[in-house]
């Protein structure tokens, strides 16, 4: 792994700005298709078998796949295939997605947009172990958006206990900010509950940094008794 550092909770003050990102291959999508990086780790196709395997110990895993629209979320359980899509409830001006993938049910939405939707999201907050909040992080101009986002959702009592991974996504492109800069910028130090986060920089169409992120959340899911 050579760009997708990642942060979390316990180690944010020490991680230094990284210096250099992005590899220097083009950056542009269909290529990074074409032309995988030997140097991976994970065959891809094992992705969804790898991540089942991390969360087998836990008997059912609600995990709520989040972020504004465009930021990578359905590239990253469908080319996956991460998931089964068991429903999509269609309601005006807010889709939702529910993929189950063995043990693990993951209920996706685009945050975002008008604010009385929001009150629709609480169907899913109920038993949710963990949240995993996807940024653009090329998408500059919708930090703020995403930050606050993130934050108004996070401030519901029903997600007091969530774990959550914050995916720094699109590291392949040259104009995506840094693991620590997302980061900062999502202000992820003052998220309300002291909540367990981390934050790993990935690659949806490549698969790179995923792996580890879910691997993190499977060792970080709330305990019975938290
Ligand atoms: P969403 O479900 O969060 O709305 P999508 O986002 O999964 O639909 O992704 C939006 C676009 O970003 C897609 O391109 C997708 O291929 C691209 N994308 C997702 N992840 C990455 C990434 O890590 N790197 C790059 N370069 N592109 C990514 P299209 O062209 O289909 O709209
Ligand atoms: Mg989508």
């Amino acid at each position: 792994r050579d760009w997708s550092s990642d942060v979390c909770s316990s180690d944010l003050p020490s991680v230094p700005e990284r210096a250099s990102r992005a590899p220097p291959y083009s950056g542009a999508r269909k290529r990074c298709n074409l032309h995988p990086r030997p140097a991976m780790g994970l065959a891809l196709s094992q992705l969804a078998t790898r991540v089942a395997s991390l969360f087998s110990n836990v008997q059912d895993a609600r995990i709520l796949l989040v972020g504004l629209d465009g930021a990578g979320k359905t590239t990253l359980l469908y080319k996956f295939k991460i998931g089964e899509v068991i429903a999509t409830i269609p309601t005006i001006g807010f889709n939702t997605e529910e993929v189950q993938y063995k043990n693990i049910r993951f209920s996706m939405w685009d945050v975002g947009g008008q604010e009385r939707i929001r009150a629709l999201w609480k169907h899913y907050y109920e038993g949710a172990h963990a949240c995993i909040f996807m940024v653009d992080a090329s998408d500059h101009d919708r930090f703020d958006e995403a930050r606050d986002q993130l934050h108004a959702m996070l401030g519901d009592d029903l997600l007091r206990n969530v774990s959550v991974l914050a995916l720094a996504n699109k590291q392949d492109l040259p104009r995506a900010a840094s693991v620590s800069k997302v980061a900062e910028k999502m202000n992820l130090t003052r998220l309300p509950h002291n909540c367990r986060w981390r934050i790993e920089g990935t690659n949806a169409v490549t698969g790179q940094g995923i792996y580890e992120g879910l691997d993190w959340l499977s060792q970080n899911l709330p305990k019975k008794s938290d």
